[in-house]
Order: C-alpha cells, then sequence, then structure tokens
C-alpha cells in the first residue's frame, strides 16, 4: 500500500495520461480533416505513448495493493486557427504535465517513499524528452513550413515516425 496522497495523485495522473492521449487523438483528427497525414501520425503515436502511460501508472497502483478506479476523461475543447497552434498547444501541455509528475514526486519525497520515486523517476526524463521533442516540432515548422513545398516535406517526415513500446517495464 502507499500513503494516501501519493496513491491519490498516481491515481489523478492515470486520467491526465488518458486525456494526453485523447488530446493528441484530436490534433490527429485535425490534421487528417486538413489533409496533412503525416501530422496525423506523429500525433496518433504520440496518443498511443499517452496510453501507454496511463496504464504504466495503472500497473504501479496495482503492483502495490491499490484498487484503481478510472474518472471521466474530459473532451478536448481547442479550436486550431493554423497548423502551428496544436504544436503551441502541445507544448504548453507537456509543461503542464511535467509540473503534476514534479508534484507526485514532491508528495513521495516528504513520505519517504522511494519506491515511488523511483517509479516516477522515468517520467521525469520522458517528460524532459517530450517537451524537447514538442519544442522541436515547432521549430522546424517555424524553420521549413513557411511554403507549401516546405510544409510538404515536414509531413513526410512525420510520417516516418513508428511507434516504440516504453523502455519502463513493470
Ligand atoms: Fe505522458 O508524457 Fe506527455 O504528457
Amino acid at each position: 500500500m502507499l500513503e494516501r496522497e501519493v496513491a491519490k495523485q498516481l491515481i489523478e495522473q492515470v486520467n491526465k495520461e488518458f486525456y494526453s492521449a485523447y488530446l493528441y487523438l484530436d490534433i490527429a483528427n485535425y490534421y487528417a480533416d486538413q489533409g496533412l497525414e503525416g501530422f496525423e501520425n506523429w500525433f496518433m503515436i504520440q496518443a498511443q505513448e499517452e496510453r501507454d502511460h496511463a496504464l504504466l501508472f495503472r500497473q504501479y497502483l496495482l503492483n502495490n495493493g491499490e484498487s484503481v478506479s478510472f474518472s471521466e476523461i474530459a473532451a478536448p475543447s481547442q479550436k486550431f486557427d493554423s497548423y502551428r497552434d496544436p504544436l503551441a498547444a502541445v507544448l504548453e501541455h507537456e509543461q503542464y504535465i511535467t509540473s503534476q509528475i514534479n508534484e507526485i514526486y514532491k508528495t513521495a519525497s516528504s513520505n519517504n517513499d522511494f519506491r515511488t520515486i523511483q517509479f516516477l523517476d522515468w517520467f521525469i526524463k520522458e517528460q524532459g524528452e517530450e517537451e524537447k521533442s514538442a519544442d522541436d516540432n515547432i521549430k522546424k515548422y517555424d524553420l521549413f513550413a513557411g511554403d507549401s513545398k516546405g510544409l510538404f516535406m515536414l509531413d513526410n517526415e512525420m510520417k516516418s515516425r513508428a511507434y516504440a513500446a516504453p523502455s519502463l517495464v513493470l
């Protein structure tokens, strides 16, 4: 069993990770509507990674004797006015998720919950990578997508992203 506050925050994080998956599927829908299949692919894979994250939090809770119940996942509500808008929204969202994981880390630290700290280490690193890739996407868009040829090439590059299962195994 885990400390109540640690368990509570971990369960909330399951929902936040599923929301991230939902948000990225919504963004994939947007790009699909625009005919940008590479961007769609990139976000379909990102959504899959977020689902993996949710399931890792779920498994960690179960492994520690906690029961998990799911709560409602909010509908993503953003409307996008340009191809760039979702990329900026993603960076902001990932920074928010980083802050949430840091909050769980703080609670685990103040409870001397070294097991949860060790579990969260993977997510701390993962968030660093996700913030970087979100920022890279914005930079690439700003550098290369100024005309339709550049956008076409960037879309092709996004198409090459392939799914890889998380390196964390519980
Ligand atoms: Fe789950 O890593 Fe992004 O949000």
